[in-house]
């Protein structure tokens, strides 16, 4: 892992400006979950999105894989300080998925195999800022990274890119998450360093 040490944060910043105020650079990969990893066979996975009428449209994984897939490549950035550059993957843009439903909520929760849940404003999720990813550096997402699929929000910190997301419930107001209700900030920022309240 390259760990740079604290006396090189203000050149290492103006070296690279694609790492946020107070995190540092990795290579690899790290695995931070608050339980044990679901195992999601593809053929029982579904995913829906509720919304504020209860109405729930759900996609299979066949159903979910045949709409438009997009190649994306975003920094992400860890409340714990660990940035990743570069970072490549494949998924389906909260847009495309948004598309097929009629809503005005301006907020939703992501829930998740395994009982995780974090709150996003639609705002976050829509615009091309957010998708339900499946691949990761051009391999099938593994469990451990929240395969088959998981939210991807890279603008905030990754505790928003929710593992195994298997639902967005839309919600009336901001209703905080499982990291939220435990000290994190509502909404993570990494830029404005919104890490915990
Ligand atoms: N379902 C679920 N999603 C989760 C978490 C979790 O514990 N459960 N941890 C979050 C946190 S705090 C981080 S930093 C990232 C870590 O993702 P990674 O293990 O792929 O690095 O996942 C986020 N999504
Ligand atoms: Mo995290």
């Amino acid at each position: 892992m390259a760990v740079f040490s604290r006396g090189f944060g203000g050149r290492r910043r103006e070296a690279d400006p694609a790492l946020p105020p107070g995190q540092y650079l990795t290579k690899d990969f790290p695995v931070l979950s608050a339980g044990p990893t679901p195992r999601i066979p593809t053929d029982e996975w579904t995913f829906r999105i509720v919304t504020e009428k209860a109405t729930t449209t759900t996609w299979t994984w066949d159903e979910f894989l045949a709409l438009p897939i997009e190649d994306i490549d975003t920094d992400i950035h860890c409340v714990t300080r660990w940035s990743k550059l570069g970072t490549s993957w494949r998924g389906v843009s909260i847009d495309t998925l948004m598309a097929e439903v009629d809503t005005d909520a301006q907020f939703a929760m992501a829930h998740c195999y395994g009982g995780y849940t974090t709150n996003v404003p639609m705002a976050d999720l829509l615009g091309g800022k957010a998708w339900v990813a499946f691949e990761f550096d051009g391999a099938p997402l593994a469990p451990e990274h929240g395969g088959p699929a998981r939210l991807l929000v890279p603008h905030l910190y990754f505790w928003k890119s929710a593992k195994w997301v298997n639902a967005l419930v839309m919600q009336d107001r901001d209703r905080p998450g499982f990291w939220e209700q435990n000290g994190y900030h509502l909404h993570g920022d990494p830029w404005t360093e919104e890490r915990y309240w």
